[in-house]
C-alpha cells in the first residue's frame, strides 16, 4: 500500500475543496472511486474560507444555499439566521465535511499550478506547488466563480505601512478597527456589505466609489426552532422550487405583463417586495425588468426614490443612484442599513470619477483634489471572475492546445462543462453552464451530479476519453451568445460580462459570454437531453487499451 503522501495516481482529481469540491468528493466516496481533493488554501470551505470581511453573508435564503442531497444533514442542521453570515457558513461546510468523512480525502496547501494531458495515456499530468507530480484520469475543476480577487493597478500600492488587504484575503485573526481611520474602494456587493457592517465601528470611513451599485434591503433575522422545523417539512418542495425557477431560489417572476397592468399595481407590487427578504425585488419582479429599456427605467426610477428617502443629504443620495445602468442588469447587492450609513458624522463618500485616486502613500492615498490618512485600506474591488481560476493554471490539452489562449477572447464551451480538446476535463461550476447564473449551490449540484454521472457511463462502458466535440460545443457557445442579446445584461459593466478594469483585455465592450441566461428548467432540461442521448456532443475512446479507436467502432469489430 501507497503510503499518504507518496501516493502519485488517482482515478479523479477535484481542484478545488469549497462548495462544489465537498460535494464533488461525497459522491466519489460514495461510489468507492480512487480520488482526492487538492487546494491552496489552508482548509476546506473555498468561498467561506477566504471571504472573512465583517458583513459578509449569503443574500441567498440559507435554507436554498444548503446541501440538498442528505435528508439527514437536512434534519440535523439548523440555519438560525435567514441570510447567514461567513464563520457559520464555514463551520456548516467543515461539518458537511465531518459528517461524511470527506477530510480524509482533502490535501491544503497545495496549489495546482500546472495540468498536461497525456495523450498517450489519456490521463492528466498535474504539477503541485508543493513540487509534486500527480497524475489522474480525471480532473474536475471545483476551482470557483469567483476566487481570484483584483486589485487596482494604484501607483504606490505597496507603499502603504498601515493594514492593507483585499476582501477575500481578510485577515483570519481579528482586525481591531476601534479608533481607526479606515478607506473602504469599491461598493459592489462586497463593498456595500463590509461598509455597512464597519461604520459604526470604526472612527472613520471614508468610502472611494467609482459607479454606484443599485442595492435593496435583504432583510435578514433569525430562524426560530419552529420555523426551522416548519423549513424541514418544506425542503423537498423548497427544492423542487428552485429547480422550476429561472434562478434557482424560490423567488418566481410576476407572469404578469408589465404594460398589462397599471402604474398603481406595478407600484403597489414594487412596495410588497420592496419590504420583503433577499431577491425578490429583483426576481419576483416583472420579467420585462430584464429585456425592456422603458419598464427597467420605469423601476429603477422607483429604486432612486427609495434611495433619495434614505439618505438625508440629496446631493449624497444623487451620488449613491446609478446613472449609467438599470437596475438589476448588474448583480444587485442586498444591503442592511447601508444607505443611512451616510447619514453619520464619521462617514464620507469620495466620488473617484470627480477626483480620481492617483496614489496611494505610506500613509494613506492622494485623489486629484485631496490627501488621506488611513490606518487601513480596504480592498473591495472584485473578482477576475468565473475564468480567471482557470486562467491561473497552466491547462494543456490534446495537441498542447492551452486553456488560456482558447479562452483569451471568452470561453467557448459545451453545457459549461466541458472544453474541446480539453478530454476528461469537467468544471461543474464553469463558465457557460447554470451553475454561474444562480443560487450557486443549487446550480453546482446540478453540474457535479452531471459530471460525476458521465464518469459512472464511462467506467461501465471502459472509456479512458471523453472529448466534446467542436460542432458541440460552437453550438452551445452560439447559442449562449444568443440568449444575450434580448437581455439588458449584456451592456452591463460587470463580472457577468467578462468587465474588470483591473485586468488587461478585460476592459467595457469586450463582452466575455460567461453566464447561461435561459434560467434552470431550460438549461436542466438541456442537459439531461444530452445524457439521455447517450451523451451526443461528446466522442468516446477506450483510448490506452484500444490504441485511440473509437470505442463504438471497437465494439462493433468485436473486440
Ligand atoms: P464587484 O461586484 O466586481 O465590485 C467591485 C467594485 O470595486 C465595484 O464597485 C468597482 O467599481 C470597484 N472597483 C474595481 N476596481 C476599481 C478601481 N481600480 N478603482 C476604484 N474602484 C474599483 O465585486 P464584489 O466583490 O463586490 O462582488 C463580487 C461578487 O461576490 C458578488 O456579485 C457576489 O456574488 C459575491 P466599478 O463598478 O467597476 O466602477
Amino acid at each position: 500500500m501507497e503510503m499518504e503522501g507518496t501516493k502519485t495516481h488517482y482515478e479523479v482529481i477535484v481542484i478545488g475543496a469549497g462548495v462544489a469540491g465537498i460535494y464533488q468528493i461525497k459522491l466519489l466516496a460514495d461510489r468507492g472511486i480512487d480520488a482526492t481533493v487538492l487546494d491552496a488554501a489552508g482548509d476546506l470551505g473555498g468561498t467561506w474560507y477566504w471571504n472573512r470581511y465583517p458583513g459578509a453573508r449569503f443574500d441567498s435564503e440559507s435554507y436554498t444555499y444548503g446541501y440538498s442531497f442528505s435528508k439527514e444533514l437536512l434534519n440535523e442542521w439548523h440555519w438560525k439566521e435567514r441570510f447567514s453570515s461567513q464563520p457559520e457558513n464555514l463551520r456548516y461546510l467543515n461539518v458537511v465535511a465531518d459528517k461524511f468523512g470527506l477530510r480524509k480525502y482533502m490535501q491544503f496547501n497545495c496549489k495546482v499550478e500546472a495540468a498536461h494531458f497525456d495523450e498517450a495515456q489519456d490521463l492528466w499530468r498535474l504539477k503541485i506547488s508543493d513540487g509534486r507530480e500527480l497524475t489522474a484520469r480525471f480532473i474536475v475543476m471545483a476551482v470557483g466563480l469567483l476566487s481570484i480577487p483584483t486589485l487596482p493597478r494604484l501607483k504606490g500600492r505597496d507603499q502603504f505601512k498601515g493594514l492593507s488587504f483585499h476582501t477575500f484575503s481578510w485577515p483570519h485573526e481579528p482586525v481591531d478597527l476601534k479608533g481607526k481611520k479606515v478607506a473602504v474602494i469599491g461598493t459592489g456587493a462586497t463593498g456595500i456589505q463590509v461598509i455597512a457592517d464597519i461604520a459604526d465601528k470604526v472612527a472613520h470611513l471614508t468610502v472611494f466609489q467609482r459607479r454606484p451599485n443599485w442595492s435593496a434591503p435583504l432583510h435578514n433575522g433569525p430562524i426560530s426552532d419552529e420555523e426551522m422545523a416548519d423549513i424541514r417539512r418544506r425542503y423537498e418542495e423548497i427544492f423542487t422550487t428552485c429547480s422550476r425557477t429561472p434562478g434557482g431560489f424560490e423567488h418566481e417572476p410576476d407572469r404578469r405583463g408589465f404594460y398589462e397592468v397599471s402604474r398603481e399595481e406595478r407600484v403597489k407590487l414594487w412596495d410588497k417586495l420592496y419590504d420583503m427578504p433577499g431577491f425578490a425585488i429583483w426576481l419576483r419582479n416583472f420579467r420585462e425588468i430584464f429585456t425592456d429599456e422603458k419598464a427597467n427605467a420605469e423601476f429603477s426610477e422607483y429604486i432612486a426614490d427609495r434611495i433619495r428617502r434614505r439618505v438625508k443629504d440629496q446631493k449624497i443620495a444623487e451620488k449613491l443612484i446609478p446613472k449609467d445602468h438599470g437596475f438589476g442588469v448588474q448583480r444587485v447587492p442586498m444591503e442592511t442599513n447601508y444607505f443611512e450609513v451616510y447619514n453619520r458624522d464619521n462617514v464620507e463618500l469620495v466620488d473617484i470619477t470627480e477626483t480620481p485616486i492617483t496614489e496611494i502613500t505610506e500613509t494613506g492615498l492622494r485623489t486629484a483634489d485631496r490627501y488621506f490618512e488611513f490606518d487601513i485600506i480596504v480592498y473591495a474591488t472584485g473578482f477576475d471572475a468565473i475564468t480567471g481560476a482557470f486562467d491561473h493554471i497552466d491547462i494543456r490539452g490534446l495537441g498542447g492546445q492551452k486553456l488560456r489562449d482558447l479562452w483569451a477572447e471568452g470561453p467557448t464551451t459545451f453545457l459549461g462543462f466541458m472544453v474541446h480538446g480539453s478530454p476528461n476535463f469537467f468544471m461543474p461550476s464553469g463558465p457557460q453552464s447554470g451553475s454561474a447564473s444562480t443560487n450557486f449551490p443549487r446550480g453546482i449540484e446540478t453540474g457535479v451530479n452531471w459530471c460525476t454521472k458521465l464518469m459512472d457511463y464511462m467506467w461501465a462502458h471502459g472509456y479512458t476519453r471523453a472529448n466534446a466535440t467542436e460542432e458541440a460545443q460552437q453550438s452551445w457557445t452560439d447559442h449562449v451568445k444568443k440568449m444575450y442579446s434580448v437581455m439588458l445584461m449584456r451592456k452591463a459593466k460587470s463580472w457577468f460580462t467578462g468587465y474588470n478594469s483591473n485586468i488587461e483585455g478585460h476592459e467595457y465592450g469586450k463582452t466575455r459570454y460567461f453566464v447561461y441566461n435561459g434560467g434552470q428548467p431550460k438549461f436542466l432540461s438541456q442537459i439531461a437531453e444530452v445524457a439521455n442521448n447517450s451523451y451526443k456532443g461528446i466522442d468516446f475512446n477506450s483510448g490506452s487499451l484500444l490504441a485511440g479507436l473509437k470505442a463504438e467502432d471497437a465494439a462493433r469489430a468485436g473486440k
